[in-house]
Formats: C-alpha cells, sequence, structure tokens
C-alpha cells in the first residue's frame, strides 16, 4: 500500500505548552459542553479536559490502525467478558506525559486537578483479577506496539456499589454511564446481527442456523495508549440493539407481550456484568452475553481480515485470539460455524484454521467455578453449535484412540467448557508457575498427556505505570531521582536501587514516601469512616474479592487473637497496627457475607476499645475498587496473601504490593511462590502448609478439631465469638461459623493459624528494627521487575501469539 505522508504527520505537538493546553480546555469547555468558565462545575471541567487530552490519544491511535494496515501486521484479538479498567484521565495524561502541563492549565482555571480526576466514575467493567489482568494486558500491549484489540460488552451497569448496613454487605447498582464517558466513540456502522435458538434447516444439502430471536451488537471504542503515546489500540465494546423495535404483526394479532420480545432482548443483554466469580450457575442470559461477545468479534475479524485478503486459509497467520477463561470458548464452534456455514470451507480445515488461531488461559482450578453447561440449555440457545460441539469431540475422540472414555467434552449430558477451549486451541496456560503446573497435574492430565507441550505457563503482571508510576508519586519520583527515568518501560532496572538500600540517606526518602501515603489514606479514613489511625501504625492490608479461599476470615480470628494479647498487657512494647479489609462478595454468596459482617463486627468493638487505643484498629471502607486499591496500596506496609496453597492461580494484587515497596505475609500459593524466589526468604513472610501438604491434610476429617485443641489462642478466639463478644445484641448470631471452623474447614483457617500468628509476630519484630524494615520494603521494589505485565505480554507475543512489535 502506498503510504501517505501528510498522513502520518502528527498535527498535534505532544510537547504542549499549558497554553495550548488551556486553549483547548476552554475551546471544548465552551463548545462541548456549552458551559463558560464563569459557572462550570467539577464536572464540566473534567469533560473539558477529557475531551482535550483525548484530542491528543486520537493522533497516535489513527497513526497505530494505519500502519498496522499498511505494514499488515499480525492483530492480537484479547476475548474477555470482563475489562476492570477504572479511571481513565489521569492514566491517559501520564502516558502522554501531559500531567505537569494539564496541572498547570487547570491551576490557571482555579481548578485542582485532583478534584477533577477523582469526579471520574470507575469504569468497573470486571469483578477483580481477571477482568483487572485484561485492563493490564490493553495497556501493555500500547506501550509495546503489539498491534491489538480488546474485545468485550459495554454493560450499562458494572459491578454493583457495596454499602454497609449494621455490618452487613448491600448491593445497590451501578450507573458508570449516567454521566457523558468522555472516552468512547460510538460506531453505529460496526454492527452485526447475533443469533439465538431456533433451528437448524437443510438447503441445498447444506446445514444452516435459522435463529428464532436476533440482536444487534454495536460497537464502542475506546482508545487504549500505551506509556509516552508512541502506540494505542482499541478496546472495542459492543452494545445491544434490537433487530426489530416492534414486531407490528404480533401486535396486530393482539399478543403484546411477545411483540416487544426483540426490545427486551436487547435491553437485557448488555445490562449488567454477572457479579459471580466464584461459581458458574447456568443461567441462559450469561450464556446468551458469551455468545453475543465472541460472534460479535468474531464476525469482526473476519471481516477486518477479507478487506485486505481473500484466503482465509491464512487467517492465523494474520491473527491471533485470546479467550480469557472459558467465558468466551464458544469462539472455537462459532468460528468454525462461521468458516464452514457462512464461507464454504469444510469442517476439518475449519477446525485447523479455528485452533491455530485460538488460545486459552486458564484461572482457575476450583471445581465450583469451572463452566459446564447443560446440552438442554446450550442445545436449545445455540442449535448448530451444539452440533458443531458434538462433531468437535467425535473428532477428536478419532484422532486420539488413546482418549479414556471418561474424558470428553460432552460428558453426562453437559458441555465441559474447559475441554472445549483446550481442544479448540494451539496454545493452553496458566497464570503462575504453580497454577501451571497444577493445571497440567489436576485440572487436564489426560488432555496433557495427549498433547504434550500445548499447555505452558504465563506468569501474571501489572503496568507499572499505573500502579507505581501514576498510584505512587512520592515512590516513582524517589525512583527516578535515583536512577533516572526509563524504568517505566523497562522495570527490570529497579534493580539498579539495589545498592542504594544500603545507604541510610536512600532509606531515610523511602521512609518518607511512604509515609506521605500513609498520611493522606490516614486522612481520607479520618473523612471517610470517622476513625482516627496513626500514620506510625504498620498498615496490613487485605483487598480482593471475598471468598473463603482467600481467608479473610483467618485474617480477622488472627486480629483477635493480636487483640486478646493487647488486653493483656496494655503498657506491652507492641507495634501499632492497623487491619485494613477491602473487598466485595458476591451478592449470592452468604458464607462470605457472613465474614464481611464478622471483620465489620469485630472492628466496632476493637476500635471502641480504650484499652488498646491506637494499638489496633480494623478498617474496611466500604466498595473496594481499582481507585481504592490504588490509594490502599501505596500506603501499605504489609500485603496479605495468605489463600489456601493450591488455590489462588496467581494473585495480581501481590504484585503491586511488592512493587510498592510492601513486604508480603503469605503462603505459598499463585505467584507468591515468584515473589518469594525474587525478593528472597529474608525479605518475605512466609507460613502454612504447601499445596501437597494441603492435600494430605485433608485426608484426616479431624484435621481442623485437632488443630483447634492444639491451639490456646485459637480455643480463646472461638470462644470468645461464640460467646458473643462482638455481637452483643444477638450472641448467637456466628454459632454457624464457627461451628464450620471446628466441623467443616475446607480451607484449613485452623491448620495453619498458629503459623500465621507466629508469622505476625516476626512482622512486628522486624517492623521495630527500622532500618531493617526499610531495606526489606525497598528490596521488594527493587526486585518486582520480573512482574511487570509488559515481560507478560511478551512472553505472549512470542510464544502464543507469533506477532513482532510494529514499533
Ligand atoms: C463464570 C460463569 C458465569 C458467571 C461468572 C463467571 C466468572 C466470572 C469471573 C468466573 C470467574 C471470574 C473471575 C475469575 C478471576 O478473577 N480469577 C482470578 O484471575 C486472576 C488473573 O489471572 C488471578 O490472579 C487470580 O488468582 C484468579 O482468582
Amino acid at each position: 500500500m502506498e503510504r501517505n505522508a501528510l498522513l502520518d504527520k502528527p498535527v498535534t505537538d505532544l510537547s504542549l505548552t499549558p497554553n495550548v493546553l488551556k486553549a483547548d480546555i476552554l475551546r471544548h469547555l465552551t463548545f462541548t459542553i456549552g458551559k463558560d468558565a464563569a459557572n462550570a462545575s467539577v464536572y464540566d471541567w473534567r469533560m473539558a479536559l477529557s475531551f482535550a487530552i483525548r484530542d491528543r490519544i486520537v493522533e497516535p491511535w489513527f497513526a497505530s490502525t494505519r500502519r498496522t494496515w499498511a505494514e499488515d501486521h499480525k492483530r492480537v484479538y484479547y476475548l474477555s467478558m470482563e475489562f476492570l479498567i477504572g479511571r481513565i484521565l489521569e492514566d491517559a495524561t501520564i502516558n502522554l506525559g501531559l500531567q505537569d502541563v494539564a496541572a498547570a492549565a487547570m491551576a490557571e482555571f482555579g481548578q485542582d486537578i485532583q478534584d477533577l480526576i477523582e469526579d471520574e466514575p470507575d469504569a468497573a467493567l470486571g469483578n477483580g483479577g481477571l477482568g483487572r489482568l485484561a485492563a493490564c494486558f490493553m495497556e501493555s500491549m500500547a506501550t509495546l506496539g503489539c498491534p491489538a484489540y480488546g474485545y468485550g460488552i459495554r454493560y450499562e451497569h458494572g459491578l454493583f456499589r457495596q454499602r454497609f448496613e449494621g455490618g452487613r454487605q448491600v448491593e445497590t447498582p451501578e450507573d458508570w454511564l449516567k454521566q457523558t464517558h468522555p472516552w468512547e466513540f460510538a460506531r453505529p456502522e460496526a454492527a452485526y446481527t447475533i443469533g439465538f435458538k431456533g433451528q437448524i434447516e437443510t438447503r441445498a444439502g447444506a446445514e444452516v442456523w435459522v435463529p428464532s430471536e436476533t440482536v444487534i451488537a454495536e460497537a464502542h471504542d475506546t482508545p487504549v495508549v500505551g506509556w509516552q503515546g508512541k502506540w494505542a489500540n482499541t478496546l472495542r465494546l459492543w452494545s445491544a440493539k434490537p433487530t426489530t423495535q416492534f414486531d407490528l404483526e404480533r401486535f396486530n394479532r393482539g399478543d403484546y407481550t411477545a411483540a416487544a420480545e426483540p426490545e427486551t432482548l436487547a435491553r437485557t443483554l448488555a445490562r449488567v456484568l454477572y457479579p459471580d466469580d466464584t461459581t458458574y450457575q447456568g443461567k441462559e442470559l450469561r450464556l446468551k452475553q458469551e455468545f453475543f461477545l465472541t460472534s460479535a468479534a468474531l464476525q469482526d475479524i473476519i471481516r477486518r481480515f477479507l478487506t485486505s485478503h481473500s484466503d482465509l486459509k491464512l487467517l492465523p497467520k494474520h491473527v491471533a485470539i485470546q479467550m480469557n477463561d472459558t467465558h468466551p470458548a464458544i469462539a472455537g464452534p462459532e468460528l468454525i460455524r462461521l468458516l464452514t456455514d457462512d464461507h464454504g470451507i469444510g469442517f476439518d480445515e475449519a477446525l485447523t484454521i479455528a485452533r491455530a488461531c485460538l488460545g486459552y488461559t486458564n484461572h482457575t482450578l476450583l471445581p465450583e467455578a469451572l463452566e459446564r453447561w447443560a446440552t438442554f440449555t446450550f442445545g436449545n440457545v445455540l442449535p448448530r453449535h451444539m452440533q458443531i460441539v458434538e462433531r468437535i469431540d467425535s473428532w477428536h475422540r478419532r484422532a486420539y484412540p488413546n482418549r479414556p472414555h471418561y474424558v470428553g467434552i460432552v460428558k453426562h449430558q453437559e458441555v465441559r467448557m474447559g475441554e472445549l477451549a483446550f481442544i479448540m486451541s494451539h496454545k493452553v496456560n496458566g497464570v503462575s508457575a504453580l497454577h501451571s503446573d497444577l493445571v497440567k497435574k489436576s485440572l487436564f492430565p489426560e488432555l496433557h498427556r495427549l498433547h504434550p507441550g500445548r499447555i505452558i505457563n504465563q506468569t501474571n503482571g501489572v503496568t507499572p505505570r499505573r500502579w507505581l508510576k501514576m498510584a505512587n508519586r512520592p515512590l516513582a519520583g524517589l525512583i527516578t531521582d535515583t536512577i533516572g527515568s526509563g524504568w517505566e518501560a523497562d522495570l527490570d532496572r529497579l534493580r539498579e536501587l539495589e545498592p542504594h538500600v544500603e545507604d541510610a540517606g536512600f532509606r531515610k526518602v523511602f521512609d518518607a514516601a511512604k509515609r506521605e501515603n500513609k498520611v493522606e489514606l490516614a486522612n481520607w479514613v479520618k473523612a471517610e469512616l470517622g476513625v482516627s489511625v496513626s500514620p506510625d501504625a504498620l498498615f496490613d492490608v487485605q483487598i480482593k474479592r471475598i471468598h473463603e479461599y482467600k481467608r479473610q476470615l483467618l485474617n480477622i480470628l488472627e486480629t483477635i487473637a493480636h487483640w486478646h494479647k493487647v488486653r493483656s498487657d496494655p503498657k506491652g512494647n507492641w507495634v501499632p497496627r492497623v487491619r485494613i479489609f477491602g473487598g466485595k462478595a458476591a451478592p449470592g454468596y452468604a458464607v462470605a457475607k457472613e465474614i464481611i459482617r464478622l471483620i465489620n463486627d469485630v472492628g466496632q468493638v476493637i476500635n471502641n476499645d480504650p484499652q488498646t487505643g491506637d494499638l489496633l484498629k480494623v478498617i474496611y471502607p466500604a466498595n473496594y475498587n481499582v481507585s481504592m486499591a490504588e490509594r490502599l496500596i501505596p500506603a501499605s506496609d504489609l500485603s496479605e496473601q495468605i489463600s489456601t496453597a493450591g488455590k489462588e492461580a496467581s494473585g495480581t494484587g501481590n504484585m503491586k504490593f511488592m512493587m510498592n515497596g510492601a513486604p508480603t505475609i503469605g503462603t505459598l500459593d499463585g505467584a507468591n511462590v515468584e515473589i518469594l524466589h525474587e525478593v528472597g526468604a529474608d525479605n518475605f513472610f512466609l507460613f502454612g502448609l504447601t499445596a501437597d501438604e494441603v492435600a494430605l491434610r485433608r485426608e484426616d476429617p479431624d484435621h481442623s478439631k485437632k488443630a483447634i485443641e492444639a491451639s490456646q489462642p485459637l480455643q480463646d478466639v472461638l470462644q470468645m465469638i461464640a460467646e458473643g463478644r462482638f455481637s452483643p445484641d444477638e450472641p448467637d448470631r456466628y454459632h454457624g461459623l464457627v461451628h464450620r471452623v471446628w466441623h467443616h474447614d475446607y480451607f484449613l483457617v485452623a491448620a495453619d493459624f498458629d503459623a500465621y500468628h507466629a508469622a505476625q509476630g516476626e512482622v512486628d519484630r522486624a517492623y521495630r528494627d527500622r532500618d531493617r524494615w526499610l531495606k526489606m520494603a525497598a528490596l521488594n521494589t527493587a526486585r518486582s521487575g520480573f512482574f511487570s505485565s509488559d515481560r507478560t505480554i511478551r512472553s505472549y507475543m512470542s510464544e502464543i501469539w507469533s506477532v513482532k512489535s510494529a514499533l
């Protein structure tokens, strides 16, 4: 293709002066928002600034798109039901290098840029780790110049908002789109019809699917700009529109409800994100959402491919499709359907093409979270795909005669999405070394034997732009002052901090940076919760979804044991602690909700105990989200990563804490194993059973009873809870919970209690020795380079996608 030099030339100069930006902001305030500076609100100013910043993303974005076309680069398509983005304004501003210019410009308008930044609602289109990983990957792909599209759903309501009422979680709908969302461009011309249900008809010897329900998927594009604005990719989110506004024929027949069906389906499809990341529930609407995303994405991918190529056999040379867990695993059968039914390719060839394009990332081993669909539901919603799935399964059975009879995609009248995704992918990956091992050994042992080399590891990472540069200005400043700039896109360079760790002057500034963050957090806690906490206390933080395997219960039980000890010796030389919790429970997860209530009840008692005062506080701000994480992590002294070994696939919060100079107290689980390896045993508080020991211990049906009987502190704690010390108005509130710890302790809270209690004692000893602690904390930052998502994406690019940077 002929390159047009004029088109490649940027018309905006990124080295903006405040005056140029000021003029743009004022122009947007006036002509886009229609407001006069004299009576503009914070919202108006935020919109004006956002549009002015967005203008500057559009050019690298167009340039990237043009280059990808002109140079015919292979593209990556990341299919995910979740993108947990958080706020965009500050991230975009920093990646464009405009933070100082923007702050100065706003100051001249009499606005504090921080107020504008915090006025933006989080885009919370995800539950937790999996969704946030997708967002970090989008940023890293843009930074690395990897031509890529993210495909997801433009949920009208993201993850619910959480409030506490009497300590209990109450959910309210989230409505991030109530205000104008300035970061997206609607693309009504990019629209596809998505079918559901109906039947298969044979026409001219070929089988065709005639759906009985249809909706239109309409694209909304958000540019994702990488570090220093060198490249930008597209996050394309689909919203649902009815195919026909209204079925007049049905209406005229008097069938008024049926007449509105197309609208009803469209209105419900993209309405809300499923808030349960723990148990799949086989709901028809969820399956429809999954197919909606996947079919729209694949139609778009094929349309784009055919714009510049004609031979679909070459698809894998130009297209890599990554499935973020099994949620888009219908991509296998759908791609085969499009290639065979719509493009006339034979089944075997279509299967080969599809598999060469597809990769599958597994994020969980928990059996209750593995997606399985009743063949009844699956065959009803997607009848053609049911046929194709059966065909894939019998092809695989024939191609691999050694396959045991109990292995397969369709078993016991269920479609197993893990097996489907595995068989339809050329690479399957776990998300940490330990997890990938377990994917081989316990999740897909037979398929692994039949396809050695297909399962690989890709240890997760996080973007250091958002999680260090942006979230922790004081520490980022110190790093740049110490080793110069450039570490943001080359995080291994943090190793250059190591020699400075021995320098008392460096440690003093490191300490001051952490303290600055802690003071800010203490002020926020006071304002939000009315509780005073001392910035000199040790800030001990566990933030993540509430789940039994993550063991927030272990944390709060140990908090009680600690409180009990301090009370018995209030004059003792205790390290003051603030135990901070954050996280939401799935609305239907009763046990998780009970744990939330217990933490809040315990906080009520401890925070009002004059005997312990500043020595111990329990803080649980409601509605934990990405923005709250950005506030909490930089102010943390200790990172709680205490899951039952073998259960946490990777964890990514653990990496963010490490980068921000908070040592980990944790088990040998997920990426903790690799964190320990990088940082060294002296700088990590390791405790607890290993994954193998967990499996062994469970064989003893009395494991928890024995552990409790051997531990006086744990007995005391359980006794206090059972007596109603934390629920005086309802003393037996936690009888069920205490009973479960004694008799049904599947996640081995009791078995690991003493080891955890002892490790917390070690933390106190280490913290008292200021120099030891500061060295430890600084070494955590210095050795965190491996956990940049740039490293992860480089590895996906070479090991799975076979795609090169376009930069
Ligand atoms: C499935 C079916 C129906 C409805 C919802 C779901 C569903 C949704 C979300 C199932 C699972 C999830 C999310 C899983 C998740 O976040 N897993 C985490 O992924 C992280 C990134 O790899 C890991 O670091 C965490 O260890 C893992 O728990």
